[in-house]
């Protein structure tokens, strides 16, 4: 009983650690490197998502010390020019955050552009944000 208690109480942790409810989760690859996106909502909504990049080198070890940058981007349409919104991640407990604008429903491309050593290397994927 006791031992079931403890349990409940590392579970709860463990919910309480995660940073975003209902989140979206993709996997990417990115040149050499291994990318794991967290957005807020899954789907993506209409505003602000914000999001947590965790990036990995080839060795399964975390770099941290890369610049990185998320576009959400939508190709013109009729009656509407091309958007594109750029968000640049802050490095906070080893994981990139930051916030990105989605400026409307449909799909979206989304990337992640990681820049170190003065190379960039791109993940692409896409979003229908609602
Ligand atoms: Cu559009």
């Amino acid at each position: 009983m006791k031992r079931h208690a403890w349990m409940v109480v590392l579970l709860a942790l463990f919910v309480a650690g995660t940073a975003f409810a209902k989140e979206s989760v993709v996997q990417k690859k990115a040149g050499d490197y291994s990318v794991e996106i967290k957005m807020e909502k899954d789907p993506p909504v209409v505003g602000t998502n914000r999001f947590e990049i965790a990036v990995t080198d080839k060795d399964g070890k975390a770099v941290a010390d890369a610049k990185v940058q998320v576009v959400a981007s939508m190709p013109a349409m009729p009656g509407m020019p091309a958007m594109e919104n750029k968000a640049d991640a802050k490095l906070d407990g080893g994981k990139y955050k930051g916030k990105v604008e989605i400026s409307m429903g449909g799909s979206w491309n989304m990337s992640v552009r990681i820049t170190k050593d003065g190379k960039t290397a791109t993940a692409k994927w896409t979003v229908d944000a609602r």
